[in-house]
């Protein structure tokens, strides 16, 4: 996982934002850009490709400075995708050498079925790679709690988080900001313990 450079002591963590289309993804990125302080003080721009054609296709793409972890200096890329189905090309293109996952769902009750669609075509997506969800760390929001027709959590941890160990999931409503950086702190976390386990039983 990751990509690793020794001679520059770099770690680049790739994290992608998944899910069905208009759930929130590009407001979660927006929120981290208007929101991060590195140590540094310094963190990328945020790129949203668009083609200029009427078919709007896109990801966006935010780096960010964190933290040096045992004397690497690491950086988060987060990338979204496009949620409609016709763009599963972009998709498949965005998810490769994904090191962890953020699945933002709309928690309104008409979109249950596009979450499970989606989550659907993620674990499809994962597959072209030879990669298994249960491989990489992934972590669940809830997005626009705000709205009035939104399902129960325990509703959607049944139909999204079925597993035998659930993974963390949070509720959000990304437009205000809430349940943005407790998302982006525990995938970072998941991802950095992972880092450390692994460079521990490389080292023994
Ligand atoms: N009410 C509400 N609207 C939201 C929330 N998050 C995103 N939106 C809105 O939902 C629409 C789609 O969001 P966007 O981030 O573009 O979705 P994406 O397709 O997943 O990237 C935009 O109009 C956002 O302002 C939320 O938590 N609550
Ligand atoms: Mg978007």
């Amino acid at each position: 996982m990751a990509i690793i450079n020794q001679a520059t002591k770099e770690l680049q963590v790739k994290i992608v934002y998944y899910g069905p289309a208009l759930g929130g993804k590009t407001t979660n990125l927006v929120q981290v850009h208007d929101h991060v302080q590195t140590a540094q003080g310094g963190k990328g721009k945020l790129v949203s490709l668009a083609t200029t054609s009427d078919r709007t296709l896109f990801f966006d793409f935010l780096p960010i400075e964190a933290m040096a972890i045992r004397g690497f200096k690491t950086k988060f890329q987060l990338y979204t995708v496009p949620g409609q189905v016709i763009y599963n090309t972009t998709r498949q293109l965005v998810l490769r050498g994904v090191d962890g996952i953020v699945f933002v769902a709309d928690s309104q009750y008409d979109k249950m079925e596009e979450n499970v669609k989606s989550f659907a075509n993620l674990e499809e997506n994962l597959k072209s790679f030879s990669l298994k969800i249960a491989d990489i760390p992934y972590v669940l929001q809830y997005n626009k709690r705000d709205l009035p027709n939104v399902a129960p959590v325990e509703y959607m941890d049944f139909l999204l988080n079925n597993r035998d160990v659930a993974v963390p999931s949070f509720t959000a409503s990304a437009n205000k900001c809430e349940g943005v950086f407790e998302t982006l702190n525990m995938i970072t976390r998941l991802l950095l313990h992972k880092f450390i386990n692994e460079s521990k039983s490389k080292a023994a």
